[in-house]
């Protein structure tokens, strides 16, 4: 758990003796700071009340927000008061423009107002109110007759990040069904499927250094990072890492196809690269490192599997190493020099080998990775060879370093409704729900990397899709998920649990809606991306819920009523007693926290910092290998991993997939590197999170449009060839579908690449144009080879006049 340190401190200890050892010498400090936030009392302007509640949304970040009441109408959103710590000094968990716009989002003409029934036909959007009491009868009906006739396998909980909630939604619902006897799960995340997958090959568990550490470095290599829109609370890491630069003055270096924010925000160096070619870079800085004996062998070797021919496994053909591979002696016979990586990533051979110079010489060089690059139908490749290069340079473990990847933030430890257990074991990859309502057939462990069983024994017949779009907007191939969804002998029941009728609520057989986080009562924690900062924050119901909306909880508790199983259901207790409840565990670990009375009223609760040890992945590693092992088998980074040339082996996989053992670097389909292809679709398409909203949550709220419209980005290069001019509305075509949106042209992007922000509602006109502009209409279905992920950065496309 936590241990309640002055970073600030730590900070300064570390600069004076300036080793690892001083900081694992660190003294624990006290450190308390609770927010200032009042309790709920009127204010100046005529019955204006301050009531708390927080943006739940999945940007990663938690901010908690005042928002301004008066006569039971929102009038304003605020940030809360500022905070003052031992570390930051005076700061805000400021929400970012969408979090300000939240009152949008609560009376917005989209909200759904009452329980619904489908009347048209499945997607047509065609509804009739129904009450509460059928609505939750309906869905006990349905757990029971699907269970009946096909088996709990056939349930299954769709993948949502809507809305973090603790007492109600997500673990509402999967308490719900646990209890009354299980459901399919789902591995991985549309966010992180291919590096969670692939990293614990490498490195046993996922962890990273927190950017408070760049107060300690001098050059700092982010590839894909673009924190200045996708972590921009002033409770998160946007903050962390510009405090940190602050003290540093480090060098910033960001490898990315677009000019993003943070290259501005950070005065950082921009070096445009080619999409899903990162671990070409990686090779090809790995040969200057080599050739020009910049790497300490002995370290390398001492803490690493297969860098060279000496620690590779048993098993492994004898040439099978890193450097065999970088040097050409691997069995591609291909040396992987600046030139060759130059032709692939678009980045010139001088600038790979300066760069390769300029990280070896670096003191404290922090390399980290966003998610962005992993997104992509080789995904799994790139992240291994960026967490490779801090490994072969030495650059881990210590103060100031990183070891390739990016840092979840520490959590506070609020709990969640318990769930239970689900009695059914098997679990499918989250991108594949489409194929096991299709082809269930198909999806077995060898193939389709299905878990817990050897394959699926039948298809999806009942779903839940609770605040969340992937049902339609969020997944890839929109056409293809259109149709199958619309065949009623496929799936025979879909419920939607929503706030707005988005693309994906018109797919619901019954569609429910639920309170938005302004109308709940929860207790929550600061989320992953709040970095090595982390607090708790009370919700309040901020005006009385509108309509008939509900909170999910009592909605299920509904449904378990309906079933006999009310009781031990709720346990005899009402969300707010549960959030006391959790509340209370919480005190007796903190036993300086206020009464609940109190708290409960107070918004942001408490703060803590994580300590500086904490903050530094791999110290303890670094200090003693032997004494603390990884958990790779070897116990050592592996950049040979003989689990993964197992598995390829074991595995059944797609033609022109491939799962090497090393970080190479893997050519897919849709790339500019495929001349057939790309004779009919020359632009490389890149879907990125912008600032406009979060994934299609946002997307509804006119002011953002205006603040940030949503535009396909081109560089004049490409543009002029086209006959395109700033502002003009193009169609962005390939075989899966035509999106219709107005373009960027901009030196921001490389030639030859396009770039397009992802979450915009899709909505089709009567040629079956995507006139939404949902990127999702241009990506694939077909997953990544390991972890069977999301590719839907990797797409070809053409682009002309509308
Ligand atoms: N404002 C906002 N914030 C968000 C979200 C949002 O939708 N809006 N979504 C949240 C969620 S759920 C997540 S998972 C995270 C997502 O965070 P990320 O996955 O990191 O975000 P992306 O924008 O997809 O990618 C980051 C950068 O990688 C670049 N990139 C794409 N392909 C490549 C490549 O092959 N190589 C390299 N070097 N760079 C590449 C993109 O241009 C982009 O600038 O953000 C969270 N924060
Ligand atoms: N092409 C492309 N596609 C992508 C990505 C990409 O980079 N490119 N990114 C992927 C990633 S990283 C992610 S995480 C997913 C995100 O995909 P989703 O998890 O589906 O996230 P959203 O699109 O924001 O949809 C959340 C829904 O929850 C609803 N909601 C909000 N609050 C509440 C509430 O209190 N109750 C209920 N019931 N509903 C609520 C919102 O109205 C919204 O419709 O998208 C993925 N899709
Ligand atoms: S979207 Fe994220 S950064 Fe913006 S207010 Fe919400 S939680 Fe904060
Ligand atoms: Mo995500």
């Amino acid at each position: 758990m936590l241990n309640p340190l002055s970073r600030r401190d730590a900070v300064k200890n570390a600069a004076k003796i300036g080793s690892a050892v001083a900081l694992s010498n660190a003294i624990s400090l006290p450190f308390s700071a609770t927010a200032q936030a009042a309790p709920e009392k009127a204010v100046t302007n005529g019955g204006e009340i301050v009531r708390h509640s927080a943006c739940l949304v999945n940007c990663g970040s938690r901010c908690a927000l005042k928002v301004i009441v008066k006569d039971d109408r929102i009038v304003r959103i605020e940030p809360e008061d500022a905070i003052d710590d031992a570390v930051f000094g005076q700061h805000q968990i400021r929400p970012c423009l969408r979090g300000r716009s939240n009152r949008w989002r609560v009376y917005s003409p989209d909200r759904i107002k009452y329980p619904l029934r489908r009347v048209g036909k499945r997607g047509e959007g065609k509804f009739k109110r129904i009450s509460w009491d059928e609505a939750t009868a309906f869905i006990a009906a349905e757990l029971k007759r699907v269970s009946e006739r096909y088996g709990r396998e056939a349930i299954y909980y769709n993948y949502q990040s809507g809305a973090y909630y603790h007492t109600q939604g997500s673990p509402a619902w999967k308490r719900l069904l646990n209890l009354t006897g299980g459901y399919l799960n789902y591995h991985n995340t549309y966010s992180t499927a291919q590096i969670s997958t692939a990293t614990p090959y490498t490195h046993g568990k996922y962890v990273g250094s927190h950017f408070t550490q760049i107060a300690h470095s001098d050059l700092v290599v982010f590839f894909g990072m673009n924190l200045s829109e996708t972590r921009m609370s002033g409770g998160g890491q946007v903050e962390e890492l510009r405090r940190a630069l602050e003290a540093s003055k480090a060098r910033v270096i960001i490898i990315d196809p677009r000019y993003t924010d943070s290259v501005i925000a950070e005065h950082a160096e921009w070096l445009p690269i080619r999409p899903t070619t990162d671990a070409a870079l990686v090779a090809g800085l790995a040969h200057t490192l080599i050739s020009e004996n910049l790497i300490d062998e002995a370290l390398v070797n001492h803490y690493c599997v297969g860098f060279d021919r000496s620690t590779l496994p048993q098993n492994a053909a004898p040439n099978a190493s890193y450097k065999d591979y970088v040097m050409g002696t691997g069995d591609d016979g291909v040396e992987k020099t600046p030139e060759w990586a130059a032709q692939i990533t678009g980045i010139p051979a001088t600038r790979i080998r300066q760069l390769a110079r300029e990280i070896a010489a670096a003191r404290a060089c922090y390399i980290g990775q966003g998610w962005g690059p992993q997104r992509h139908a080789n995904g799994e490749q790139t992240v291994r060879a960026i967490q490779t290069l801090p490994a072969i340079t030495g650059h881990f473990g210590l103060p100031g370093t990183n070891n390739g990847n990016w840092p979840y933030g520490t959590p506070y430890g609020v709990p969640l409704l318990p769930i239970g257990t689900n009695p059914v074991k098997t679990s499918i990859p989250c991108y594949l729900w489409t194929d096991a309502i299709l082809n269930p057939e198909k999806m077995t462990a060898l193939t389709m990397g299905v878990r817990g069983a050897e394959k699926l024994n039948v298809g999806i017949k009942l779903l839940f899709n609770q605040a969340g779009n992937t049902l339609l907007n969020q997944h890839g191939e929109i056409n293809r998920t259109r149709k199958i969804l619309a065949d009623e002998a496929l799936c025979e029941t879909i419920i939607v649990i929503e706030n707005h009728m988005t693309p994906s609520a018109k797919y619901a057989d019954l569609l429910l809606p639920e309170t938005s986080y302004l109308e709940a009562e929860d207790l929550v924690d600061s989320s992953y991306a709040a970095g090595s900062h982390n607090y708790m924050i009370a919700l309040q119901k901020t005006i009385t819920p509108m309509w008939e909306v509900r909170s999910t909880y009592d909605i299920c508790a509904d449904i378990a009523g309906h079933l006999g199983l009310r009781e031990q259901y709720t346990e005899g207790r009402t969300q707010a007693q549960w959030a006391e409840y959790h509340y209370q565990q919480v005190r007796e670990k903190r036993p300086y926290l206020p009464q609940w009375s109190v708290a409960k009223n107070k918004g942001i609760i408490d703060q803590q910092i994580a300590t500086e040890r904490q903050s530094i992945a791999f110290i303890d590693f670094r200090e003693d290998a032997a004494a603390h092992p990884l958990q790779t088998p070897s116990g050592k980074i592996e950049i040979y991993s003989q689990a993964l040339a197992d598995l390829a082996r074991q595995w059944t996989l797609p033609q022109g997939d491939r799962i090497p053992a090393v970080p190479e670097f893997c050519v897919v389909r849709e790339s500019h590197l495929n001349k057939a292809l790309t004779a009919k679709y020359p632009l490389q398409l890149s879907g990125f999170h912008t600032k406009g909203h979060t994934h299609s949550t946002y997307t509804n709220v006119l002011a953002l449009h205006e603040a940030v419209p949503d535009e396909v980005w081109i560089n004049p290069v490409d543009a002029s060839a086209r006959q395109l001019s700033c502002g003009d509305i193009v169609h962005v075509f390939n075989d899966r579908g035509v999106v219709e949106i107005p373009c960027k042209v901009t030196n921001r992007i490389l030639p030859g690449v396009v770039a397009m922000p992802q979450g915009a509602w899709t909505r089709l006109n009567n040629e079956g144009i995507d006139v939404g502009g949902c990127i999702n209409t241009l990506t694939s279905h077909l997953p990544s080879p390991l972890a069977k992920g999301n590719p839907q950065h990797t797409n070809l496309v053409e682009i002309k006049r509308a």
